[in-house]
């Protein structure tokens, strides 16, 4: 079929009317009169991607007509949240869809609520993952994002008498209207079983790895449609199968229930998400789903490769693969095999291939976060794969024994395998050494990576290093989830901004113009209305829309430190009580984010924030002057409520702990003003919004080095500030769990004994710097032109200027348009 021949559907309110109505009658069989908002929203989402698909067709064809370069982005985690919305802007097609919906009296805003978020993903790495499929689609870049479909993705989270609990996320129980099955196209993947060694005439050894169990890898593809004129790429996820084996078993041995039980078993594997953020999983399952979404990827690259006439000598010339980060590490060892033993390639040359494929992205320093699998489990789950991984550190080694003579420690720490810990696979050594280039997420952890973490490596292969700073979709992030402030920006400086993040530069003026910044402050408060309804209908607490929107929402974790906001909360509550409040503004601090259902200490911190917020919002000597809430189920769709409703971001971890932070960009682009350490990204907003538009405090990086070299003490710091030391007694005694008085001791305790994350330390700078805050919100005028000035200067932290850095400095990609667009 030619480009010419090809009828587009057409995008008009008629249109769209009819393929809607057609799709609830014709695909899902429902009687409009009796259609539920389920249904409408499937007819919907079937109409929308029926004009996704033409451009999908051709976007293939244009990257296959090119023998495009392509970027393969191999991830475990894709945070995509809810689409229909998403889909019709970048399309173009929202109002006229709108419209005809509501000619059958059907309200699109009401059935978009409908749809599940697609939580593939625990938080920010998995967020990082889905912007830059937007960014692929909407640059026209040649990309496919390859991950696992997860039947339970992000545990859904509760908040009962102040507890977190935890509920299965079955987002798939209606169906996903959006994905196209594709069980033509499976991969077989094995485990365990056997190696067999031959040998050539020549003495050259041959490996063949045999029997196991054999698992069947079935693609479901969505497709991702680009903003505006933009290309429509794919997504790829995989599903586990039982093979077919399992029939003949049941024919051979009688055993039916058997047979399907173990069905059930292979089919284990992309059942769940792990939840575990900045903490390794460790169990086998998990290296297992690693395993299985790459070996499944890396089979369908190859072929997809020989499909387009292309040897497999010239891989890299036609694929960048990128890791994000170690969790798809042993693709390193997998593409190894499938060279050298499924294809016959030397070493050498398939050595040479791999490392100019791969590349892979660091987003975390955080030791406990640091995968290594055990040798032995290893050895026995991926028999051929440990071989491997010995050979590839047999030759790294004398590589660098040769080049660095008698520095024996040296090879301790830069081996492949952790000798010290019980033999441990380092994933992350694998990654370094099979790729082409290591990047950290921000300009201050890349530097971290060289100087710490990967100290040994940037010594022996220091061009291999460099950073690339996140970024955020502009479309979702503002033109989607602020509607009022993305109009506003519309009428003044056009909607170039939307592609072009940069262009939001010709907003700042407008932070000197009285109206524009009345009209500015008009839309926050609206947005804050909305968000203080979504409180009220989620928690039962009253904000009021006047107080300063105060939030911190990102995972529980202590390094991001919730619990020094906390103790700000407590503060107020005191100085309120003691009647030192006056010059005080009311605040409503908002926390969400959910804590890794293992995690003790993060559930215990959840457990306090309610505890305090039942005792300060219930207080009639307190009123509206302080709210704390803790908004349940943090997610996508939350965060698109919460982020344009913001005044104040909390972005307070301890200096050289947080990567980057991407709800730190968010919030700013809204218009939100920061209180951060010098730490991740918000070195770098720093510099963009200037020092006078930000509220930096806290100890620095190498302060917080030094501190801990010589010998940090929590407790003299509770011994000489009386206002944080009744914070802490209050915490330790019963003022906040009157029923069980020693509820929130274990806190008190970790604080007072170690405060690894020294929060006592940073207490009083950000008690300081919070009473700064207190004093610009007191001025309207002056803390909008600061706010807008924020959202005027984010263009560097779009994901499209990240996407276009990859793209040039790594993958050596470009774009191509598909031919044909509305
Ligand atoms: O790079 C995306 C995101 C960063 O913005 C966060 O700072 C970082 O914490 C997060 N890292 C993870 C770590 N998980 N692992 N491994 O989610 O990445």
């Amino acid at each position: 079929l030619h480009e010419s021949q090809f009828t587009p559907l057409e995008n008009d309110r008629k249109a769209l009317g009819d393929s809607i109505r057609g799709r609830l009658i014709h695909s899902l069989g429902k009687d409009p009169r009796i259609a539920t908002e389920r249904d409408w929203l499937h007819a919907v989402a079937l109409a929308v991607r029926e004009r996704m698909l033409e451009r999908w067709i051709f976007t293939r064809r244009s990257y296959q007509a090119a023998s495009a370069k392509r970027v393969y982005y191999l991830s475990m985690e894709f945070l995509i949240g809810r689409s229909l919305v998403n889909a019709m802007l970048n399309l173009g097609i929202y109002d006229a869809a709108r419209e005809a919906l509501a000619e059958f009296g059907v309200d699109l805003a009401e059935i978009a609520e409908v749809e599940p978020d697609a939580a593939l993903g625990n938080g920010g790495l998995g967020r990082l993952a889905a912007c830059i499929l937007d960014s692929l689609a909407t640059q026209c870049l040649p990309g496919i994002g390859y991950g696992i479909r997860y039947e339970f993705g992000m545990f859904a989270q509760e908040i009962r008498d102040g507890v977190q609990i935890e509920h299965p996320d079955s987002w798939l129980r209606y169906g996903n209207p959006w994905e196209l099955p594709r069980p033509e196209g499976l991969h077989p993947v094995r485990f365990y079983g056997n190696l067999i060694t031959h040998y050539r005439p020549n003495g050259e050894a041959q490996h063949f790895w045999e029997d196991g169990e054999t698992v069947m890898a079935m693609p479901y593809d969505l497709p991702i449609p680009g903003y505006g004129p933009g290309n429509v790429n794919n997504l790829r996820l995989w599903a586990a199968k039982a093979t077919r084996d399992f029939e003949l078993d049941y024919f051979n041995e009688g055993d039916y229930i058997g047979a399907v039980e173990q069905k059930n078993v292979s089919e284990n594997i992309s059942r769940v998400l792990y939840p575990n953020d900045a903490s390794q999983a460790g169990r086998e399952l998990r290296l297992k789903q690693e395993y299985f979404f790459v070996s499944a990827s890396l089979q369908d690259i190859l072929s997809r490769h020989r499909e387009d006439g292309h040897p497999l000598t010239s891989l890299h010339d036609h694929a960048a693969i990128q890791l994000n980060d170690t969790h798809p590490a042993i693709a390193v060892a997998e593409l190894m095999r499938l060279l050298v033993d499924e294809n016959d390639l030397p070493w050498e040359q398939a050595w040479s291939i791999t490392v100019r494929t791969f590349a892979y992205t660091n987003h975390t320093l955080m030791p406990e976060a640091l995968e290594t699998w055990p040798v032995a489990l290893m050895a026995r789950v991926l028999p051929r794969h440990m071989q491997i991984i010995y050979d590839i550190n047999h030759r790294f080694l004398n590589d660098v024994r040769h080049r660095f003579p008698g520095e024996h420690e040296l090879l301790r720490r830069v081996s492949l395998i952790d000798e010290d810990h019980g033999r441990r696979v380092r994933m992350a050594h694998l990654a370094v050494v099979g790729s082409h280039h290591t990047n950290g997420v921000a300009a201050l952890h890349s530097e971290l990576l060289r100087n710490t973490l990967f100290s040994d490596f940037s010594r022996i292969m220091p061009e291999r290093f460099i950073n690339v700073t996140n970024g955020v979709t502009p479309r979702l992030w503002l033109h989607q989830a602020n509607p009022g402030l993305g109009d506003l920006i519309c009428r003044h400086i056009g909607e170039g901004w939307i592609r072009d993040l940069d262009q939001l530069a010709s907003f700042a003026p407008l932070a000197d113009d009285t109206d524009a910044r009345a009209e500015f402050r008009a839309v926050k408060l609206a947005n804050k209305r909305r968000l203080a309804q979504y409180v009220a209908d989620k928690t039962g607490v009253a904000v009021d829309p006047a107080a300063l929107f105060d939030v911190q929402i990102k995972r529980i974790h202590e390094y991001k430190r919730q619990l020094l906001k906390l103790l700000h909360v407590i503060t107020l509550y005191n100085r309120i009580r003691d009647g030192q409040a006056d010059d005080c503004v009311p605040r409503a601090v908002l926390f969400a984010g959910k804590a890794a259902p293992a995690y003790v200490m993060a559930k215990r911190i959840i457990r306090l924030i309610n505890d305090v917020a039942d005792v300060v919002n219930n207080d009639p000597l307190v009123g509206d002057r302080l709210k704390c809430v803790f908004v349940p189920n943090y997610g996508v769709s939350s965060a698109t409520l919460i982020i344009p409703a913001a005044d104040l971001s909390e972005q307070i971890s301890t200096a050289g702990t947080e990567a980057s932070g991407t709800g730190n960009m968010k919030l700013a682009l809204n218009g939100a003003l920061t209180i951060g350490t010098l730490d991740g990204a918000n070195v770098e907003i720093r510099d963009e919004v200037g020092e006078d538009n930000i509220f930096i405090f806290g100890l620095r990086t190498e302060e917080v080095e030094s501190l801990r070299r010589n010998g940090y003490d929590p407790q003299s710091h509770y011994r000489e500030n009386p206002e944080l030391a009744r914070c802490l007694d209050m915490i330790a005694s019963d003022f906040f769990a009157p029923d069980d008085p020693h509820r929130h001791r274990p806190i008190v305790d970790s604080l007072l004994h170690e405060d690894r994350y020294l929060l006592l330390a940073d207490y009083a700078a950000y008690i300081e710097a919070q009473g700064e805050i207190d004093r610009l919100y007191r001025s309207p005028e002056e803390w909008t032109r600061k706010a807008m000035l924020n959202t005027a200067r984010m263009g560097r932290f779009s994901i499209d200027r990240t996407v276009k850095e990859y793209a040039s400095r790594i993958w050596g990609i470009e774009p191509r348009c598909a031919g044909r667009t509305r």
